[in-house]
């Protein structure tokens, strides 16, 4: 097993969710924390908590994963101590509407697409160099099971996450004659802020998603990339699909009425 400690790990999307119960995972570890995202405020409230907790290394980075020039700036400007990453969590990403494609809300579609699929390769091209010259890491996407299964009102996201899919398979492919392993870890349904975004605030709708099953929790997805991680450096685990006890599929989910 790889010891975590003193790593240097990057999460996309580390204010809520996956990605903060990937921070805190990691901050147990004692890996050194790049947390990012748009929320501010959040990040570095994690960032001093987990510092104060672990006393550990870490350090908020307020990023649109949208701006590819943010993007490269916010890496080629990182903290020397914080330069060699080791480990990328490509998290960030979300869900917009359930409405039908002839409904749909173009602007919805632009910012699943430009957040999930265009803004997971800014990042990953900007941290991937580093990898290669240093000669080792891990890229750890956040897929979906919506990347291999379309489910109604799913189409624009489900195809971003089919995309995020196709994206690890190529980079495995690309990076095959290097020590960098590329992994996916596609969670079923979970509950974070995900639904709420979803329908734009709507916490009734959001809470409906869960009504009568027990979803996943944002921990159980954070022990999996730790586990994803943490192999042997000749082991590479490609993909884990993980679902609640209670879904069987994108479109299967038993309730209790
Ligand atoms: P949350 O809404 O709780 O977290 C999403 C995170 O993404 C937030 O930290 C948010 O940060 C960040 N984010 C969104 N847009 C941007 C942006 N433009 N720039 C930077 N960061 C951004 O949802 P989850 O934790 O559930 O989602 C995490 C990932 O898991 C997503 O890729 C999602 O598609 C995937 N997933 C979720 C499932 C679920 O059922 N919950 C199931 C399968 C996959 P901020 O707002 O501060 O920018
Ligand atoms: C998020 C989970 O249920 O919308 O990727 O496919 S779901």
């Amino acid at each position: 097993m790889i010891n975590l400690k003193d790593k240097t790990l990057l999460i996309t999307g580390a204010s809520s969710g996956i990605g903060e119960a990937c921070a805190k995972a990691f901050a147990r570890e004692r890996s050194k924390l790049i947390l990012t995202g748009r929320r501010t405020k959040l990040l570095k409230k994690l960032a001093d908590d987990l510092t104060a907790q672990f006393d550990i290394k870490t350090l908020p980075v307020s990023l649109d994963i949208r701006d590819k020039n943010q993007v490269k700036k916010a890496i080629e400007s990182l903290p020397e101590q914080y330069r060699s990453i080791d480990i990328l969590i490509n998290n960030a990403g979300l869900a917009r509407g359930v409405t039908k494609i002839q409904d749909g809300s173009i602007n919805d579609w632009e910012e699943m697409i430009d957040t999930n699929f265009k803004g997971l390769l800014y990042i990953t091209r900007a941290v991937i160099p580093g990898m290669i010259k240093r000669g080792g890491g891990d890229i750890v996407n956040i897929g979906s099971i919506a990347g291999s299964q379309v489910y109604p009102g799913g189409n624009v996201y489900c195809a971003t996450k089919h995309a995020v899919n196709a994206i690890t398979k190529g980079l495995r492919i690309d990076l095959v004659d290097t020590p960098i392993r590329v992994s996916a870890v596609d969670p079923g349904m979970v509950e974070t802020e995900y639904s709420i975004v979803r329908y734009h605030g709507d916490k009734d709708s959001a809470d409906a998603v869960y009504k009568g099953m027990n979803p996943l929790h944002a921990e159980d997805i954070a022990e999996a990339v730790l586990f994803v991680v943490s192999r042997p450096v000749h082991v590479q685990i490609a993909e884990m699909l993980i679902l609640p006890a209670d879904q069987a599929s994108a479109m299967v989910v038993h309730r209790k009425r």
